[in-house]
């Protein structure tokens, strides 16, 4: 069996999967393995709880946590575990997403959520596989590829927009 930490992502109601979904592709990109799930803090208190109390005897290394609105899912899931928590806000009512940045960004004292952009899927995805590449060197340098590669990319736009 592989002693890979997996990525627990965790969304609040399935319309929120065609965002997580560059989520879990990026997360999958890097060999990471990944397990998700539908969980609710208003819609299914008892499971988020249940999960978020054994993830890290269950093997993972981080929860990342999406939910829109009154978006109290990433909050509820960081207050039972001591595993990084890292937050995404869905655009998902009239507000365009403001409702749940605030939500998931504004929590206190104690109970940290790592909160990525609104619908920021990618960098949810990245900044935890950067928390496992902690102890993991060769997750390390496939990250130092893709900021090189980044590099390379923009550099290239430069110089053809030079031409
Ligand atoms: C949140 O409410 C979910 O995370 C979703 O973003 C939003 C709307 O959920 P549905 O009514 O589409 O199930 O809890």
């Amino acid at each position: 069996m592989s002693d890979k930490k997996k990525v627990a992502v965790i969304m609040g109601s399935d319309s929120d999967l065609p965002v997580l979904k560059n989520t879990i592709n990026t997360l999958k990109s890097f060999g990471i393995p990944v397990e998700t799930h539908i969980m609710s803090a208003h819609r299914t208190p008892a499971q988020a709880c249940e999960f978020s109390s054994h993830a890290r005897e269950n093997g993972f290394g981080v929860i990342i946590a999406a939910a829109g609105k009154a978006a109290h899912l990433a909050g509820v899931l960081a207050a039972h575990t001591t595993l990084p928590v890292i937050g995404i806000p869905i655009k998902a009512s009239t507000l365009d997403g403001l409702d749940a940045l605030l939500s998931t960004v504004q929590m206190p004292k104690g109970i940290p959520v790592a909160t990525v952009a609104i619908d920021g899927a990618d960098n949810a995805a990245i900044l935890a596989a950067q928390m496992l590449a902690i102890a993991d060197e060769e997750l390390a340098q496939q990250l130092a590829q893709m900021k090189e590669n980044m590099t390379a990319e923009v550099v290239a736009k430069d110089q053809k927009l030079q031409q």
